[in-house]
């Protein structure tokens, strides 16, 4: 697909709510068009190229009852939820659980095992609706983190971007969540993942490294997952100027009000410090009397989330606060505070955006925040001063407004104190600046910018280079001797068509050698082939090999076979004739001495399910493990022991019991079977995932291919 063709190819948007909110009446099924920011923001586009809007209509349809005609510019397809998955993954784990913990309000988070099973029972479902649908798939917000996982498991080429219109915070909070590793690897399922500004990107980055061991490129904003390359960037996102100054200049006409207009408005929730600011201005009335009686606060809160008991909470403390302050100062002739607990007509909205001498924009934290947007725009006659809180995204570009901590009091109300008196000249200087950017920065803006980056696709990061390897491991090697421990299929040669096909590159055999030659590294080899498989296929003598997971070890001053294998060895191969009695043409079984492998890959494909589950049944009932690996079931004989205890027998058998005072072990491995060995070595070496990890991974970093293995042996040899 050529980014241009995919500019223009259709939208699919996912998010959590529709553009139209479901209604029932007498008269049946009624639609009601959402006024919300997304769907202004997104509309157009989506009349521009056409496409289809997934979300969840908010209430039950019936048999046969659609949202769109096949006449309307895009489709609308609804997700339905059920009345317990409303309440656990919408009102649980979204808005009491990811609400408060990205917002870096940890006390206020609820952990909740069966909310998060809804959450993902519900985003599977989103994914497979979105899955039927064409077009660039744009999944929005944080009710909806796992959907790209979902998504691009049902469509592995899809291109999907995700936004976030909420704060990513710091990977100190965000580790809180039990299921924090399935949140990023929901995420970076996606090509895109957009922020609204760079501290949240760098948060995410910052998680993305530490807990899914990924490699992470800061400068250029992009994450290395396996074999992907996420981009991952800032996009702050703006509102409809021309919408907002059209309307604003529309209300010319009404009378001005009279008093000095302090304006607040919010949706009612404990992130936009209501009550933090209802105490700044009482603190200006006690610092400043000369304000008494002139300027009043006028906060609009829209009700929001209110089945929810801390937004009740906070609805009583609010009241409390507004009837205290008011009780203290008002006169009969003025109320300081008025406070109104309703949504307002977006035309009176306008209105008061330009009437205001100040707007008090104080949330303790907010992804962006467009209220100080709109009331820039709004601001087309003498105008009024913005104080914006440092910890709103929108004060990373909104310099030119007044800057305060909501915590502090003092300082807020002294900001009040001087955006009421500030003279025309600076508050008009202050505005210029502020209106000229958000007019350039218009959500059409945002839009484009988005997709255009979501188009464009391929940015991979390079090689991991020797800065890289030097930070990983540098120290280390520095003071230790080096056991490199190497799996070798999916590590050292790409997993083949057929076992006998993985031969080592000439470049991996000369670093392999290279290393082999150090007297400070010793090598071993450890793999699920048969022992002297392995050792064939290397070659090298002064190299440790395990075969059979382990099982077996042989090497310079070592010689190992597991006790208990004898006793498996004739059942082993009665099972493998059995196997081969049922193979057909493209099947075949493996011997490897202590274990045995059955291949299906060349096999009829609509045969591979059966053939997978039948010899799985046979390998259990003769009495082995059976794990499914690429198109191959392998048995091995139930004996305890794996790559993990393999690793810790050749380190304990070559440098002793205290093996750890003068050795540090790596281990790179591609496959399950490998992380046992990183469980084991957590701590005390290094280990490297190569590959794309499907589960998660216990290793400390990730490699994207051979290629990095390659890097890395080079790395090693050279140093
Ligand atoms: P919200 O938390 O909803 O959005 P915000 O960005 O301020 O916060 O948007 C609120 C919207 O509601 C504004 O468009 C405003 O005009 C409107 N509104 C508020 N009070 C109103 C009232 N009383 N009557 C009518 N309308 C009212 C989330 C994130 C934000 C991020 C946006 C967009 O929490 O940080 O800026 O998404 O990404």
């Amino acid at each position: 697909m050529t980014s241009d063709t995919t500019t223009e190819s259709p939208i699919l948007v996912i998010s959590n709510r529709l553009p139209v909110t479901v209604g029932r009446s007498a008269r049946g099924l009624e639609l009601r068009r959402s006024t919300g920011g997304l769907v202004s923001a997104l509309e157009p586009v989506l009349h521009r190229r056409g496409g289809t809007w997934v979300g969840w209509p908010g209430a039950k349809l019936r048999d046969g009852e659609v949202l769109s005609q096949p006449s309307d510019p895009y489709r609308i397809v609804p997700v339905e939820l059920s009345d317990g998955e409303v309440a656990r993954y919408y009102h649980g784990f979204s808005n009491a659980t990811l609400w408060p913990l990205f917002h870096s309000m940890p006390d206020r988070a609820r952990f909740e095992r069966s909310d998060w099973d809804a959450y993902e029972r519900v985003n599977e479902r989103f994914a497979a609706v979105a899955a039927a649908e064409d077009g660039l798939a744009w999944v929005h917000d944080y009710q909806l983190m796992r959907v790209p996982h979902h998504l691009r498991r049902l469509r592995a080429e899809a291109r999907i971007a995700f936004f976030c219109h909420i704060p990513f915070p710091p990977y100190d909070v965000f580790r809180l969540l039990p299921w924090d590793r399935e949140i990023l690897r929901g995420l970076v399922a996606a090509d895109l993942i957009g922020f609204h500004v760079r501290d949240y990107a760098q948060n995410f980055l910052d998680c993305a490294e530490r807990l899914l061991a990924a490699r992470v490129d800061r400068e250029a904003g992009l994450v290395e997952v396996g074999d992907r390359t996420i981009a991952v960037g800032e996009f702050p996102i703006g509102i409809d100027f021309p919408l907002y100054e059209q309307r604003a200049m529309a209300m010319q006409g009404r009378d001005r009000r009279r008093e000095q207009l302090v304006l607040g408005v919010d949706r009612l929730d404990y992130t936009k410090g209501i009550p933090q600011r209802l105490r700044a201005f009482e603190r200006l009335l006690d610092l400043h009397a000369e304000h008494r009686g002139q300027v009043v606060l006028l906060q609009i809160a829209v009700p929001s989330r209110d089945q929810v008991r801390a937004y009740q909470d906070l609805k009583r403390e609010i009241d409390e606060l507004v009837g205290r302050i008011n009780g203290r100062f008002a006169t009969p002739g003025w109320t300081p505070i008025q406070y109104l607990y309703r949504s307002i007509p977006p035309d009176d909205l306008s209105a008061l955006y330009r009437d205001a001498r100040v707007a008090l924009v104080t949330p303790l934290r907010d992804g962006m925040n467009l209220v100080a947007k709109e009331f820039v725009a709004s601001q087309v006659d003498d105008p009024g001063v913005l104080i914006l809180s440092r910890l709103a995204g929108a004060a990373e570009t909104m310099r030119e407004a007044v800057l305060v901590n909501p915590m502090d009091l003092d300082g807020t109300a002294e900001a009040i104190h001087r955006a009421l008196v500030m003279d025309e000249a600076e508050r008009r200087s202050r505005m210029v600046a502020l209106r000229r950017r958000e007019r350039r920065n218009s959500v059409e803006a945002w839009t484009n910018g988005f997709l255009r980056r979501a188009a464009s696709s391929g940015e991979r990061l390079l090689p991991a280079s020797d800065t890289e390897f030097d930070a990983w491991i540098g120290s280390m090697l520095r003071k230790y001797r080096l056991a490199l421990f190497l799996d070798y299929d999916g590590t050292l040669s790409p997993i083949a068509e057929h076992p006998s096909l993985a031969l080592l590159s000439a470049e991996v055999r000369d670093a392999l050698e290279r290393c082999a030659a150090r007297d400070d590294i010793d090598i071993a080899i450890v793999s699920g082939r048969a022992l002297e498989d392995v050792r064939k296929l290397v070659g090298l003598d002064e190299v440790v090999y395990a075969g059979n997971h382990g099982l077996e070890i042989q090497g310079p001053g070592i010689r190992f076979e597991h006790d208990d294998l004898a006793h498996y060895a004739d059942r082993l191969d009665r099972l493998a004739d059995e196997l081969e009695q049922h193979c057909i043409p493209g099947a075949w079984v493996e011997p490897k001495g202590a274990s045995l492998t059955f291949h299906y890959r060349e096999a009829d494909e609509t045969q591979h399910e059966r053939l997978a589950a039948n010899a799985t049944a046979m390998i259990r009932a003769a009495g082995f493990q059976p794990r499914s690996a690429l198109a191959a079931v392998e048995a091995r004989p139930p004996i305890g022991w794996d790559k993990g205890h393999a690793v810790l027998h050749v380190l304990r058998a070559r440098y002793g019991p205290s093996w750890s005072e003068s050795v540090r072990p790596i281990y790179a491995g591609d496959d399950e079977t490998d992380e046992d060995a990183f469980r084991v070595l957590a701590g005390l070496g290094r280990t490297f995932r190569v590959g794309s990890p499907d589960r998660s991974t216990a290793a400390d970093r990730q490699l994207a291919d051979v290629d990095a293995v390659l890097g890395l042996l080079d790395y090693l040899a050279r140093r």
